[in-house]
């Protein structure tokens, strides 16, 4: 068989062969003149593609892809979240819309970053029929002292400003327009003024109430602790010697119940002022510092020891802190708890004035302890001691620290574990005059009672800030340190550290006009220096991971504060009277990424 088909398969190979060169030689000749219609050639099918889009954390796209044919070309949008900013997609454009045509399977991701700052503004207007013009201007601006606070109550914020007298400037450098303290000797030729009281609403922060019912001169201390507040009033207004009231505030909603906690013979200058329950009543228990000078029994008239016990009279006295202990009934009554030592010679220790008290509860007993510190930064704790029924010195401070010349007054002290080691620790805020000095330092307790000097700060004169707070801000678990800045932090270059934003001083006018002269140098705010960050040890240094830097804005105030995990600082600024003699005022609510 196999045979046989061989020669077969040849003849048919020839044959093809044959057929297809004479086919060759037909094309040459003409086409007929009629065709039969050829028939559409079978459509092919388009090459498909899939896209696939995605949103990466911090916003959403506009589609989810899909699979479409070759070529063809698709919208997609990225829009960011609230707080963030679109960056770019993951194909390198940076167009937030994008027309993107289809070659091949592709996946396209939107990149998003979180901003540095989300800034929210908004505009009151505070009426002040009842008082001098400039004097809620005055509050505003904050010239001298530290007294406003921040706090939280029902899930909602707010911030108290305290009257303030002797502090009518207008909104322009220092520019006074009202003229009533120029001639006062003390407070007491002066009307106290009422507080204002503001609450952040979704439609940013408006004026709740001014509050007739507390009427302060100037609030330099305040503590809030639960649902209670307690300030003192410390107005330098005339020569001295100063005085003004505490006040006892309970949150109530809204509203704050405000009471006097002192007599009126028992007005004092608060320099410091403290809250906390000392005899574990559960009712809390105001303090204020450096209290009301009290003579000593013993008279140095004659001799030079008069020079040891430095009293000025010539006797062993020296200052009792106020401590208004709570009744039950919610009033106060001044009771000299403290059981002061005596030296050797029979004069008294510290004699001289301690311009500053915390209430803490140090070594975790059931009664907090009394901490002062004075104007060489001894600082000092009494302890209660049940039998005496006393406070009794338990630490005195061996060194004045840093400063041995003893010019840093005190003004604050925070308590709070700074080093994580399970052991109370004491930061301690300080003031002075001259461009060397305002600072604060951390003091580590060893477990014992005693502190050690540990760290030491000096953030300078020139950002003007009074007092602080400590909170967390970047969320890493350690305690950190937020400056109480009084004017803001003006830059005229975000990039410029030595000469810029911190290159002023008081009295210089130009950061006060500006955001109203559009000529100023100054172009916003740098908020790196106010936020001194704990590196876990209790050391602690200048946030400096990013600028923090927004642009435009002039906060004459910046008050920190935190919900849940979420830090800001807000700030706020007058702008003069309105023709109705109502205070313009805008607030800038920042929250910091930090
Ligand atoms: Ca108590
Ligand atoms: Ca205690
Ligand atoms: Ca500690
Ligand atoms: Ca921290």
């Amino acid at each position: 068989m196999k045979k046989l088909l061989y020669p077969l398969a040849f003849a048919l190979t020839a044959f093809l062969v044959l057929y297809s060169c004479s086919a060759e030689e037909e094309d040459t000749t003409p086409p007929p003149q009629v065709q039969q219609p050829t028939p559409e050639p079978e459509p092919q099918a388009p090459t498909q593609y899939t896209l696939t889009v995605t949103a990466g954390e911090g916003g959403t796209v506009s589609t989810e892809g899909g699979t479409y044919d070759e070529g063809t070309e698709v919208t997609i949008t990225a829009t960011p979240a609230e707080g963030f900013s679109f960056v770019r997609w993951s194909d390198g454009q940076t167009d937030q819309s994008i027309n993107y045509t289809l070659n091949s399977n592709t996946s396209l991701t939107a990149v998003f970053e979180k901003l540095v700052y989300i800034l929210k503004k908004n505009e009151i207007l505070i009426d002040d029929p009842e008082y001098n013009i400039g004097t809620f201007a005055g509050m505003i601006y904050h010239t001298s002292i530290s007294g406003s606070f921040m706090y939280s109550h029902n899930g909602n914020e707010y911030l108290f400003i305290p009257g303030m007298a002797c502090a009518f400037l207008g909104p322009l450098s220092n520019e006074i327009i009202n003229t009533e303290c120029e001639s006062a000797s003390s407070e007491e030729d002066v009307e106290p003024k009422p507080g204002l009281h503001f609450k952040k609403t979704t439609e940013g922060w408006q004026l709740l109430k001014v509050y007739n019912e507390v009427k302060t001169w100037g609030i330099r201390n305040f503590k809030v602790k639960d649902n209670f507040i307690a300030m003192g009033d410390g107005n330098e207004i005339g020569p001295g010697p100063w005085k003004g009231d505490m006040w006892f505030g309970e949150i109530l909603g809204d509203e704050i119940l405000w009471k006097k906690v002192n007599t009126s013979e028992e007005q004092s200058w608060h320099h410091g002022t403290t809250m906390g329950d000392l005899n574990n009543d559960g009712l809390m228990d105001v303090g204020g510092a450096p209290g009301r000078y009290v003579p000593g029994d013993v008279n140095y008239n004659e001799s030079d020891e008069v020079a040891d016990c430095r009293t000025g009279d010539g006797t062993n006295g020296g200052p009792n802190f106020f401590l208004f202990m709570q009744n039950q009934d919610g009033s106060f009554i001044n009771k000299d708890l403290i059981d002061y030592p005596m030296s050797e010679n029979g004069c008294r220790f510290f004699n001289h004035q301690f311009s500053t008290i915390e209430f803490a509860n140090i070594d975790n007993d059931l009664e907090d302890e009394i901490i002062v510190s004075n104007y060489i930064n001894n600082i000092v704790v009494y302890d209660y001691n049940s039998v005496s029924n006393k406070f009794e010195l338990v630490y005195k401070s061996l060194t004045p620290y840093p400063d041995p010349s003893g010019i840093y007054g005190s003004t604050s002290i925070k308590v709070a574990d700074f080093n994580n080691d399970g052991v109370k620790d004491l930061s301690l805020a300080r003031e002075h005059d001259t461009p060397q000095g305002i600072s604060f330092s951390i003091w580590i307790g060893k477990g014992n009672g005693e502190f050690e000097p540990y760290s030491n700060s000096d953030p300078g004169f020139n950002l003007s800030w009074r007092e602080f707070d400590i909170m967390d801000v970047d969320n890493d678990g350690d305690i950190d340190i937020v400056l109480r800045s009084n004017f803001g932090y003006y830059t005229k270059d975000k990039e410029t550290t030595d000469d810029g934003y911190n290159n002023w001083e008081w009295g210089i006018t130009g950061p006060n006009e500006a955001g109203v002269n559009p000529n100023s140098p100054w172009k916003g705010i740098l908020l790196n220096e106010l936020l001194w960050i704990n590196d876990g040890s209790g050391r602690f240094s200048i946030y400096d991971e990013k600028p923090l830097y927004i642009e435009g804005i002039f906060p004459q105030q910046l008050k920190p504060y935190k919900v849940e995990d979420k830090f800001y600082l807000l700030g706020y600024r007058n702008f003069g009277y309105n023709e109705q003699n109502q205070l313009k005022t805008e607030f800038y609510d920042i929250e910091l990424n930090l």
